[in-house]
């Protein structure tokens, strides 16, 4: 499922922005203080959102794993991210923040009990998926954010078509280890291109704001390192990088379309691994406690 899922988020990103005017009654307004949460790729996708929207000067917005929001915070607006609907801390969370604050949720199955809690229900039910590994849902989701927010463009589009019909960079598979650099709201996107790997190619990887990587974290970089900036990069930072020995990729795509290329690395691994993307270990496609 994951390998046709994957293939269709342009299509999928053209319907999402293409609902965001009709949805901006639903959707957080300028001034507005929020906090947006979700957990795993969802938790990413809010924090890619939450550095889009104050960059854009709309708000206070602060993303958190659903598990870790701070009680009692005076926040407008919750903003929910959950394709299942179900996810145990972001229900526990929407069920115990008070009347002055809005639940908003956006989701992938309308029959949910998180459905059943919002004030505000947002379902993306064309971008849904079989897959436990989460793809075009949750780009998707960013994509219908970030189209609200004003800053979604055709050229993103054309740059995931681009992200999927390119070849890979060669060698990648074979490296051992792996590190997703970003800056801004590529920061979430690096966590989530790390977290693709693990679930779907069980492969060794890290993520951090590009500027941390160099406090210790460099100290791991090996030959057999792939470091792979999604976004801009720092000046100076590809020059450290290669002094590891460790390979450096970097392209000039839009970065929610450079997560398709590593999510389409991620398969290609798991494939060289004799894995199943399908069958990731130890995870479900809805992570109930
Ligand atoms: C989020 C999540 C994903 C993970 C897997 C299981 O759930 O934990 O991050 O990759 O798909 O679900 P959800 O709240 O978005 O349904």
């Amino acid at each position: 499922h994951v390998a046709q899922e994957l293939a269709s988020q342009p299509d999928c990103w053209q319907v999402a922005a293409g609902m965001a005017d009709g949805l901006a009654h639903r959707l957080p307004a300028a001034g507005e203080r929020i906090a947006v949460v979700g957990c795993g790729t969802s938790y990413f996708m809010a924090q890619a959102y939450a550095a889009l929207r104050e960059g854009s000067g709309q708000g206070e917005t602060d993303a958190f794993a659903a598990s870790e929001f701070p009680a009692g915070r005076p926040y407008d607006r919750v903003v929910a991210l959950s394709r299942s609907g179900t996810t145990t801390e972001v229900l526990g969370l929407l069920g115990k923040i008070g009347d002055t604050t809005r639940r908003t949720v956006v989701i992938g199955d309308p029959d949910t009990p998180m459905a059943a809690m919002a004030d505000d229900t947002i379902v993306l039910e064309f971008a849904d998926e079989k897959s436990v590994v989460q793809t075009r849902f949750a780009t998707s989701a960013l994509t219908l954010l970030r189209a609200h927010l004003g800053l979604h463009t055709d050229a993103v589009v054309e740059d995931a078509q681009v992200a999927l019909a390119e070849p890979l960079p060669t060698g990648l598979v074979e490296c051992s280890q792996f590190t997703f650099l970003g800056q801004g709201w590529s920061v979430g996107l690096a966590n989530e291109a790390a977290l693709k790997m693990r679930e779907a190619a069980l492969a060794w990887t890290e993520a951090y704001p590009a500027m941390e990587y160099r406090h210790g974290p460099i100290s791991i970089s090996t030959r057999s390192t792939a470091t792979w900036m999604l976004g801009e990069a720092p000046s100076g930072l590809m020059d450290e990088v290669h002094a590891t020995g460790a390979r450096w990729v970097a392209g000039g795509l839009d970065p929610l379309a450079e997560l398709v290329r590593v999510q389409r690395l991620a398969l290609a691994i798991a494939n060289a691994r004799g894995l199943d993307p399908d069958r990731p270990r130890h995870l479900t496609r809805s992570v109930i406690l």
